[in-house]
């Protein structure tokens, strides 16, 4: 393959499904993962047909390790060259204070953003280390650099994010491989419908008022980041939307 190769995790929507049509665009092949089965077949015929994009689809749960494993494991060996990982995968679900929360809800933030990401990079890494070349994005948060009221777990989902990333950078760095965090602030994507649970009254009015940012601003950021010469690295990126300032301070019209 004269193509570089990305896999990109949670690709069936939002920034995931920008990063892996900019990447398609921008002579990339990719492995996509994700639990949507249509969504990832349907991004598999536009990205071969628009840009003669080569698209190996994992159908699987990243909260379920045997899925994620095997998935993985499965991955033919011409396809193991993978020049960059982007841990993008993750989610907030619910918004709510420490005392009444959903337990549930928990487990499945943790699950995703914490341990999905850590799965995947457990298996891809070493494919990395063997060539001593890769570069590996996580995607963090403002809420990766702040913590806010009824977010306590999504918050802390992300500071492990942030901290994981940098203890990567730190070991991975002795062998050629490049490690960065980008850490969005609001995102228009499904992000809040799914917080919410589908109220998308709820999930409208988080963006009301302002400009948020939009998926292909996050992919652009990731094509900037993992198109450096090979002397730089990015190490960790906070991009926002103008009318946002930290995680609770906007200012909307
Ligand atoms: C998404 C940003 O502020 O909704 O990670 O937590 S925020």
């Amino acid at each position: 393959m004269n193509r570089k190769i990305a896999l990109i995790t949670g690709a069936t929507a939002g920034i995931g499904h920008e990063t892996a049509i900019l990447l398609a665009q921008n002579n990339y092949n990719l492995i996509l993962t994700g639990r949507r089965k249509e969504r990832l077949d349907s991004l598999k015929t536009k990205l071969e047909l628009d840009f003669g994009c080569q698209t190996l689809l994992l159908n699987f749960d990243i909260r379920i390790r045997k899925s994620t494993e095997n998935a993985l494991n499965s991955v033919p060996d011409e396809w193991k060259a993978i020049d960059v990982l982007i841990n993008n995968a993750g989610l907030a679900a619910g918004l709510g204070p420490v005392n009444s929360a959903d337990v549930d809800d928990w487990d499945t933030m943790i699950d995703t953003n914490v341990k999905g990401l850590l799965y995947v990079t457990r298996i891809v890494s070493p494919w990395m280390v063997e060539r001593q070349s890769g570069h590996i994005i996580n995607l963090s948060s403002i809420a990766g650099k702040e913590a806010y009221p009824n977010g306590s777990v999504y918050c802390g989902t992300k500071h492990a994010v942030a901290a994981i990333t940098k203890a990567m950078r730190i070991e991975l760095m002795p062998q050629g491989i490049k490690v960065s965090s980008i850490a969005p602030g609001a995102v228009d994507t499904e992000f809040s419908l799914v917080r919410f649970r589908g109220d998308r009254e709820k999930a409208d009015q988080v963006y009301k008022g302002f400009s948020p940012l939009v998926a292909k601003d996050i992919a652009e950021t990731i094509l900037f980041v993992i198109t450096r010469p090979a002397h730089v690295n990015i190490d960790d990126l906070l991009i926002m939307p103008t009318n946002q300032a930290s995680a609770r301070d906007f200012n909307r019209k």
